[in-house]
This record gives structure tokens, sequence and C-alpha cells, in this order.
């Protein structure tokens, strides 16, 4: 896509650093970090949202997040680490073209902050199920 920053990664028209390629999907050190180590993987493809990835292009993706991480993890030993991709604007994503994020995470003040503020009294068992009930996964 013409006008997609990572695109233009991929292709080499911005300056990257690259930390892993292959036939499907290119990863690279994020330029806004959170923590040592912070990496952005991606498809070589364009796709905006997780809902416009097809099957096989998600198997190849995420065939390569695990050696990312393994990498990551072998060079900077952190505590442990997130992988998060923030899916649509409201979600946090800034970037409109399909990308996870490795974050390391060294303890507190390491520059992630994700609360979770989880509601189990509002959803009950009973609601859960309702909820699912609403759910088609094709
Ligand atoms: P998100 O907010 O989830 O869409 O994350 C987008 C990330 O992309 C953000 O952490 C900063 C990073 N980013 C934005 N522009 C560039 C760029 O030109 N080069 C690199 N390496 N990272 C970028």
């Amino acid at each position: 896509m013409t006008n997609c920053i990572f695109c233009k990664i991929i292709a080499g028209d911005i300056p990257s650093i690259k930390i892993y390629e292959d036939e499907y999907c290119y990863a690279f050190m994020d330029v806004m970090p959170l923590s040592k180590g912070h990496t952005l993987l991606v498809p070589k493809t364009h796709r905006e949202f997780v809902y416009d990835l097809s099957a096989d292009e998600a198997a190849n993706l995420f065939s390569a997040a695990p050696k990312i991480a393994a990498a990551l993890n072998e060079a900077f030993e952190p505590e442990g680490m997130n992988l998060l991709n923030n899916n649509g604007a409201k979600a946090g994503q800034s970037v409109g073209h399909f990308h996870l994020h490795f974050i390391p995470r060294y303890g507190a003040g390491d520059g992630f902050g994700a609360k979770w503020m989880t509601k189990e009294k509002e959803f009950t068992t009973e609601r859960l199920q309702e909820l699912a009930g609403q759910i088609t996964v094709k």
C-alpha cells in the first residue's frame, strides 16, 4: 500500500533496524520503544486489522513469533515479555498495518503500564454464558 509507513519499511524505502525477515514477515526495532528490545513483527502483505488476515497469513506470521521472542529473551534476559496487538484506533493502533509488539519486561518502571481492571462482579458465569451464545466462530 503506497501510503503505509510499514509497507515502506518492508520495501526498504524507509530505513529500519531489522532483526528478522522471511518470505512472509519482517521484524524490526520499534523507534518508540517502551523497553529494551521492543520489537515489531509485521506481515509483508498489507493488512490493517487482525480480521483481515487469512488463516495462512496468520499462521505464517505467528510461526515467526516464538523465534523472535526467544531471540529477545536470549539477548536481553528480561523478566517477562508482553506480546501485544493494538487492533483499531480505539485500542491504541496508530499505524494501519497489522503489527505484533514484543515488549520485554524488566520490572517496575520498564515503560509498560497496562493496568487490567477486571469486572468479574459484572460478568457473572450466567452473563458469560449469555455472551458466549452471541459469538459464532466461523
Ligand atoms: P501502535 O500504536 O500499536 O499502532 O504501534 C505503532 C508502533 O510503531 C509504535 O510503537 C511506534 C512504531 N513506529 C511508528 N513509526 C515507526 C517507524 O517509522 N519506524 C519504526 N521502527 N517504528 C515506528
